[in-house]
């Protein structure tokens, strides 16, 4: 067994983000890059020594080559077992669920999730503490700080080893246990669905659906689930096969990008129901036909409908919601007399309020919803849910929505994303705006009255953490909002996200455009946060 100390110099950049530490390939193949941030995580995390950890990723560009670093690394620093997914892959639910069912001492998930693969694009990695979720601050902070201060490094000296074929492996005095990706995560679905009933629905010759994997890491998961295990005919999952640059397509499952999905809900012949995951599988898209389900639409009938699913029917405790996601969950939760929480951006947020069982059910308006099953949120999981309701309920998407609407009202949504702008420009806005704030309550503009304006600060109820400056929110007297927030997930300058919702109970007024509804909001964000003048653009780069 050879063991080597490297030396090494801390670079500054390795403050993870929302989610992990997320750079350019080609950072991460800097000498020492990889292997500095990866050591800070044992020198940190002291349990992973003697323990068992979970290893994964969605598949990416560099993600085989970054495996047998991070395995050789895993053995000089006393790993005792590694669980690594066949091929390298692991979708980000399936670690949860797998650092969870195992007893691990946490799991590392190498993905960019929504992001572009291929050699100029992003790669990223993350660590997921042994509640399988993402590992809170407080961990991440302690991993950033060792990296600033990093000296060497340990690893095995041992040629790369098969990734590719199931069984254990010894590397030096750690064992490598090389798991089928997809059982874990399959059988955990089959304890939450009506798989019976959903496998009934395909049968009936009435419901047709695609999956669309986006050539990411889900195409194994629901090829075996839908297809194998509902018996779902063969081709429900299209762009099935990982590829490392997704097939040249950006894996992030929104009306944009999927579009090619979308297309299958239109026209004659167009299917009953769609839906399609991101890059790691944490995402997810849900399309009726000619149908669009917002995320934060999709949360809150999930809310409003869990007692009629199989892993739900004894009802849940509360629902929680990131900031710049809708309130349509408040107002399910308002009548069911539900807990509700908002708290920051970043599923990390949801951890302790799942732990201490004050919610079943979470979501974000970036395309997640999950539940206390896991500690991530959950592509597949969420496509299952809503077969599980469509079998329950024998209803179009479209008809189960609007009922929703009709007994809650309608919160319209809609994000502005304008990305890769100057860092400093998107500083300064933000600067501008939070100065502002005193000055508008009361204020009525373009016929709104502001009721309130401040930077989103949460308190988290379980530990009492507090995290400040997480986005500017500016609500109006009428149920209406809008949030200004940084992505905290972009590899390229600043991606400035504008969130407007509006809030309409009339049903006779609920299936305008949101386009339409949103005109005047839209006209009222620009104005507040001078985006043309700050940042020269026109117009966003993508809304969704
Ligand atoms: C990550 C986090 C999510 C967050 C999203 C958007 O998602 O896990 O909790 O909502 O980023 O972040 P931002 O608006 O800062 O770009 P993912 O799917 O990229 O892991």
């Amino acid at each position: 067994m050879n063991i080597v100390t490297i030396n090494t110099q801390p670079y500054d950049d390795q403050r993870p983000g929302t989610s992990g530490l997320r750079k350019k390939v080609k950072v991460f193949q800097t000498p020492h890059y990889l292997e500095n941030f990866v050591q800070a995580i044992f020198d940190t995390q002291t349990d992973l020594r003697g323990g068992i950890l979970v290893l994964g990723g969605d598949g990416r560009y560099y993600n085989r080559e970054a495996i047998q670093i991070i395995l050789r690394m895993a053995s000089a620093n006393g790993v005792k077992q590694v669980l690594l997914g066949r091929g390298g892959l692991l979708s980000t639910p399936a670690a949860s669920c797998i650092i969870r069912k195992y007893d691990t001492a946490g799991g590392i998930i190498l993905s960019a999730s929504h992001n572009p693969g291929g050699p100029d694009e992003d790669f990223g990695i993350k660590f997921n503490t042994p509640h399988g979720g993402p590992a809170p601050e407080t961990v991440t902070e302690a991993i950033f700080h060792r990296t600033t201060e990093i000296d060497e490094y340990r690893i095995l000296q041992t040629p790369p080893i098969d990734l590719d074929n199931p069984g254990k492996i010894s590397l030096g005095d750690t064992q490598i246990n090389i798991i089928d990706p997809v059982d874990d995560y399959a059988d955990l679905m089959m304890e939450l669905f009506d798989f019976d009933r959903i496998r009934k629905l395909f049968d009936s010759g009435m419901f047709s659906m695609r999956f669309d994997a986006m050539h990411a890491v889900t195409g194994p998961y629901a090829t075996e689930i839908l297809e194998g295990r509902l018996g779902a005919e063969p081709g429900t999952v299209i762009n099935g096969i990982p590829k490392i640059d997704f097939g040249g397509g950006h894996p992030d499952p929104n009306l944009v990008h999927a579009h090619q999905l979308v297309e299958l809900t239109r026209g004659t012949g167009a299917v009953n129901f769609a839906a399609a995951s991101d890059g790691d599988g944490d995402r997810n898209m849900i399309l009726g036909r000619n149908f669009f389900v917002t995320p934060s639409d999709s949360l809150a009938v999930m809310a409003a409908n869990a007692h009629l699913i199989k892993g739900y029917s004894g009802g849940i405790s509360g629902v929680a919601r990131s900031m710049p996601t809708s309130q349509a969950a408040d107002r399910v939760a308002d009548k069911l007399g539900l807990l509700c929480f908002e708290t920051p951006t970043g599923w990390k947020f949801f951890g302790n309020l799942l732990d201490g069982r004050k919610i079943t059910l979470c979501g974000e308006e970036s395309f997640g919803t999950g539940s206390d099953h896991i500690r991530e949120k959950d592509g597949l999981w969420s496509v299952l849910f809503w077969l599980n309701l469509l079998a329950v309920k024998q209803q179009s998407v479209e008809k189960i929505v609007t009922d929703h609407w009709k007994a809650f009202g309608r919160n319209y949504y809609t994000r502005y994303d304008y990305e890769a702008i100057d860092k400093a420009d998107a500083e300064n806005l933000m600067d501008a705006l939070r100065e502002k704030l005193p000055t508008l309550p009361g204020q009525t503009l373009s016929g709104y009255r502001v009721e309130y304006a401040d930077d989103f600060a949460y308190t988290d109820p379980v530990d009492g953490s507090i995290s400040e400056r997480q986005g500017i929110r500016v609500g109006f007297s009428d149920g209406s909002r809008i949030v200004f927030r940084l992505s905290g997930t972009g590899t390229e300058g600043a991606t400035l996200r504008v969130y407007l919702e509006a809030y309409e109970t009339d049903p006779s007024k609920q299936t305008q455009s949101t386009e339409s509804v949103m005109t005047r909001l839209v006209d009222i964000a620009l104005a507040l946060a001078e985006i043309e003048h700050r940042t020269g653009r026109t117009k966003p780069s993508v809304i969704t």
